[in-house]
């Protein structure tokens, strides 16, 4: 068994925490270079206005990525670049294609996700995600892009991780757009899933037949008391995951919320457009989270930094309490635990069978050292790579239809409200120069992508 003929061995980025050049080229301002501003958002007041200088060493990544061997390369597009106020900007086109080609050139097959959290700053401002339009306006978005890329995208991902962008960042306001209101969070939520399905509709329009069409979902491995699991699951995973598989919003979600929202934002005919035909369904996973149900009387527990706090991001979940798992953690504070991710692909094959997954996101964070010969010898990162792609082997061999594995992150890179405080790269960057350095990791990731297609 293993892994299967054709399988996508890859690395993952997003815009806004790579490429910087914020104000070049005819960018405008996305959610994120307003967020990142206000002060006490993000560690140091860090901005990702040069972030890992990615616009202007584009060619030196994209050689990296062929001397890692990857397959595939999972990368966003900076809606603010590419569309500035409504308005194609050919700088900004020009730069992804360029990407484009170099990738094809390298043997590379190009992924592109088409938001990863940076809403151009213009539509925040005419509501954000809580308003209808949003959803027809990133439809446009991925129509336009669609029309420039779409002979060569091999597979189109709509949105990264819905759930940060709709709960983090309207009901916990720990993510840009900062907003502490849940039922616009439980509105976000819907109008980010449709916008899922218009944009599939779009892209299937005018992007090559032969290219595949998906999402990429932040799925929450629960464990823990069973009603606890089942609410907390609703609300970060099936509130997503469902609709976008043809079965609707889940009646339990829609009971936990009813105090918050009526959900009078769906309207007749939405179901349907989100359960557009999906080719892959694309899941990034971490770590578990382990939950109880809270008695309301015991000072409540929770477990790291996103749970924190007066707002919970997990609308209609009071009466949940996040536990602390064991460790080893992550410099993020994450357990390190590969069991989860079998069990979560597993989980995901079980619930909808025939659906191909693909891991999109997968990695840690560690306060990596570099020694006096400048190496960085980064063995927690390399087990925790092993032990997960041997958890997605066996999932594998347990029947789940996984098609490729993506490492999170090529790059070190800026890491939202912990700016660059925290380092998920295979590939170190020197913030000051730019300068790229292998960790030990890197090197090994080669060698495990080497054995794999020998
Ligand atoms: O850096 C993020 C990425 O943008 C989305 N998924 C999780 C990663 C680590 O927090």
């Amino acid at each position: 068994m293993g892994f299967p003929e054709g399988f996508l061995w890859g690395a993952a980025t997003a815009a806004y925490q790579i490429e910087g050049a914020a104000a070049e080229d005819g960018r405008t301002p996305c959610i994120w270079d307003t967020f990142s501003r206000v002060p006490g958002k993000v560690l140091n007041g860090d901005t990702g206005d040069v972030a890992a200088d990615h616009y202007h060493r584009r060619r030196e990544d994209v050689a990296a990525m062929a001397r890692l061997g990857l397959s595939a390369y999972r990368f966003s597009i900076s809606w603010s670049r590419v569309l500035p106020g409504g308005r194609p900007n050919r700088k900004g086109l020009d730069f992804y294609s360029a990407l484009v080609d170099e990738l094809l050139e390298a043997g590379i097959a190009p992924v592109a996700t088409l938001y990863h959290w940076d809403l151009p700053q213009e539509l925040e401002d005419a509501g954000g995600w809580p308003v209808r339009d949003t959803a027809r306006r990133f439809a446009d978005h991925a129509e336009r892009i669609g029309r420039v890329l779409g002979d060569r995208v091999h597979t189109w991902t709509t949105l990264n991780e819905p759930w940060c962008s709709a709960f983090l960042g309207y009901a916990a306001g720990v993510h840009a757009p900062g907003r502490v209101e849940p039922e616009a969070a439980l509105a976000a939520a819907h109008h980010l899933n449709l916008a899922h399905g218009l944009a599939v509709r779009a892209l299937r329009g005018v992007v090559s037949p032969t290219a595949r069409h998906s999402i990429t979902l932040n799925m929450h491995q629960l464990r823990g008391e069973p009603d606890a699991v089942r609410q907390v699951d609703g609300i970060a995973n099936r509130v997503f995951l469902d609709p976008v598989l043809g079965r609707g919003y889940p009646e339990d979600v829609i009971a936990d919320t009813a105090s918050v929202s009526d959900w009078s934002f769906v309207r007749d005919g939405d179901d349907a457009v989100i359960a557009a035909p999906l080719d892959v369904l694309g899941l990034n996973y971490y770590s578990p989270t382990l939950v109880r149900r809270w008695d309301g009387t015991s000072p409540r527990v929770h477990a790291d930094g996103h749970k924190q706090g007066a707002a919970s991001p997990f609308v209609g979940c009071d009466t949940v309490e996040f536990l602390r798992q064991p460790g080893p953690y992550t410099a993020m504070g994450w357990p390190v635990d590969a069991n989860g991710m079998e069990e979560m692909l597993l989980r995901v094959h079980r619930d909808h069978p025939g659906v191909p997954l693909m891991i999109t996101e997968n990695g840690a964070a560690f306060d990596d050292e570099i020694d006096a010969g400048g190496r960085i010898g980064d063995a927690d990162r390399i087990a925790y790579l092993r032990d997960h792609i041997a958890a997605v082997e066996s999932a594998i061999d347990a029947g789940a239809d996984v098609r490729g594995y993506f490492a999170w992150s090529l790059l070190d890179n800026y890491e939202w409200a912990y700016g660059y405080a925290r380092r998920f790269g295979l590939i170190h960057v020197d913030y000051a120069t730019g300068n790229r350095t292998w960790k030990d990791s890197a090197a090994w990731y080669r060698d495990r992508i080497a054995r794999a297609t020998a």
